[in-house]
């Protein structure tokens, strides 16, 4: 059965003994940060902060802060209720096999197509938990424990929003997990990227010219997979909320907000309704991002509360990112395990797919694919960086499929001693993400394929490959057999 909201998912972590609570006082001033990365790189639990306390007065603030949420495999395993990923990845294979798709259906037109078996549409509540408190007037951002999270960051931001807007061009809902700098009160910032979904609804307020004002709805914690599936890189026009029914196999509950036309998770924690302003760009940042160095200061639009909503005694759920691997890379999993037989829907050809910590998500994306013509990983790459979710990918290195794209040093191993770099490596131009802080131009700049796969005689290689070194199995099973008696421990010395 699927949470209903974020504290029967709190309540599962703590019998599983994936959360800590922690009584003392703790500055939301880069000491949660702090404490939290040192969990984090451990792979710990979830923490709950009982008494996040404010640097400004000293004073404990009324609201606990929630953190390191879904930081580990087991943890997005609990929130997905599966004992493993591929379970999903299944789900989502068998529904996509369910109806065979009339040729060549690309993922855009696909997924629409898998909802449309479920009943996993959001379903409109009259009221919810998140309506205990309306705050229509006497509201105010400084009663949540909002983190500074590094020192050169801009000010203190709201990490883990579900913002939802509405498009102006067909009514289309997106939520989207965008920070927000409070820059006041009743004021933040809106760091939606340009090529994000809330971006691409704020472009057509401009270009519909029919207002100045769009409203935004940004929900604070829910049931685990509905926060989950606000950082999921769907396709444009898909109603993430619509998709985390179908994750979590019932209908998100929604409950229409009180002073703007949206909806939002009626199990939710917090909820702030508001407005951003073609006329109200202000710099936002820098900020410590999860490419593991500061994003730079840039315009965005300001977001300006006009009510908040929320639970009596809400929880603030944060995240922080910083230098991999933090509780975002395991969200990043959870998107490279459910997208991948997405991917393979439209390139059967790919085998596996793998993004490691260290490549930040895009930076590097590893795949492996059962090679059937002459330039066969080429065709892949490009395929990837035509992706919604994958356009960004700075590096893709293509192996064979003998090749275990989660092992790293088999993929490092091989793959430098299958390339000539000069034959092999292929430089592509074209949109990078907004956080790239190498490329020449902002949001422009190049991308690099390997073709790290055995190189064909029809690929104009004509010398002879070389076979793998693999020992025979005869001699394996023999000093199996004598092997207790050899007094040899192979464990790796520390
Ligand atoms: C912890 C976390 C923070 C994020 N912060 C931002 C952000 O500030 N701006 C942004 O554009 N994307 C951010 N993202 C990535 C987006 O949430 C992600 O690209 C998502 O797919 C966007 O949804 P959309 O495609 O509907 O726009 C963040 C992701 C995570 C996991
Ligand atoms: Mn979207």
């Amino acid at each position: 059965m699927a949470y209903n909201d974020l504290r029967e998912f709190i309540s599962r972590l703590e019998r599983e003994k994936e959360l800590k609570r922690i009584g003392v006082e703790v500055d939301v001033d880069l000491e949660i940060t702090e404490i939290t990365d040192r969990v984090s790189k451990a792979e710990g639990p979830a923490l709950l902060f009982e008494k996040p306390r404010s640097a400004i007065d000293g004073l404990v603030y009324p609201v606990p802060l929630l953190i390191n949420t879904l930081g580990s495999r087991k943890r997005i395993e609990l929130a997905l209720q599966v004992s493993s990923l591929d379970d999903v990845a299944r789900r989502i294979e068998d529904l996509l096999a369910m109806k065979p798709p009339e040729g060549l259906l690309d993922k855009v037109r696909m997924l629409p197509k898998v909802a449309e078996l479920g009943s996993f549409f959001p379903k409109t509540v009259k009221s919810g938990p998140v309506k205990e408190v309306i705050q229509r007037e006497d509201f105010s951002l400084a009663r949540f424990p909002i983190m500074k999270c590094w020192p050169q960051d801009g000010g203190r931001f709201i990490t883990w929003p579900m913002v939802v807007t509405r498009s102006p061009k067909n009514g289309r809902r997106n939520v989207g997990c965008y920070r927000m700098q409070v820059f006041d009160e009743r004021t933040t910032g809106m760091h939606w990227q340009i090529h994000k979904g809330g971006a691409e609804h704020f472009r057509w307020l401009d270009r519909q010219g029919k207002g100045r004002r769009m409203d935004v709805a940004v929900a604070i914690g829910a049931d685990p997979v509905t926060m989950l599936a606000g950082i999921m890189p769907l396709p444009e026009d898909l109603d993430e909320f619509l998709f985390a029914g179908f994750l979590r196999q019932k209908p998100v509950e929604l409950v229409r907000c009180e002073t703007v036309d949206l909806e939002v998770p009626a199990n939710a924690e917090i909820v702030l309704e508001g407005y951003v302003d073609l006329d109200d760009i202000r710099a936002e940042g820098p900020f410590g991002d999860h490419t593991g160095f500061y994003s730079l200061q840039d315009n965005f639009p300001a977001f300006h509360l006009t009510c908040i909503t929320r639970r009596k005694n809400p929880i603030y759920v944060s995240t922080i990112v910083g230098p991999p691997p933090m509780e975002d890379f395991w969200m990043g999993f959870a998107v490279e395990r459910l997208f991948l037989p997405l991917m393979r829907q439209q390139m059967p050809e790919v085998v596996d797919m793998h993004m490691p910590a260290e490549g930040v998500f895009h930076n590097l994306i590893i795949v492996s694919i059962r090679k059937s013509y002459p330039g066969h990983a080429r065709k892949v790459m490009n395929a990837i960086w035509g992706l919604p979710g994958a356009m960004f990918s700075k590096c893709i290195v293509v192996v064979d499929d003998d090749v275990n794209v989660h092992d790293v040093r088999e993929v490092t191993w091989k793959a430098f001693n299958h390339i000539d770099p000069e034959r092999d490596i292929q430089f592509v131009v074209g949109p990078v993400d907004q956080l790239e802080h190498a490329s020449r131009l902002p949001n422009f700049g190049s991308k690099m394929g390997v073709d790290a796969t055995r190189k064909w005689p029809s690929e104009g290689f004509t010398r002879p490959w070389p076979d793998e070194i693999i020992m025979n199995e005869e001699t394996k099973k023999r000093v199996d057999e004598i092997w207790k008696g050899l007094g040899l421990d192979t464990s790796r010395r520390g």
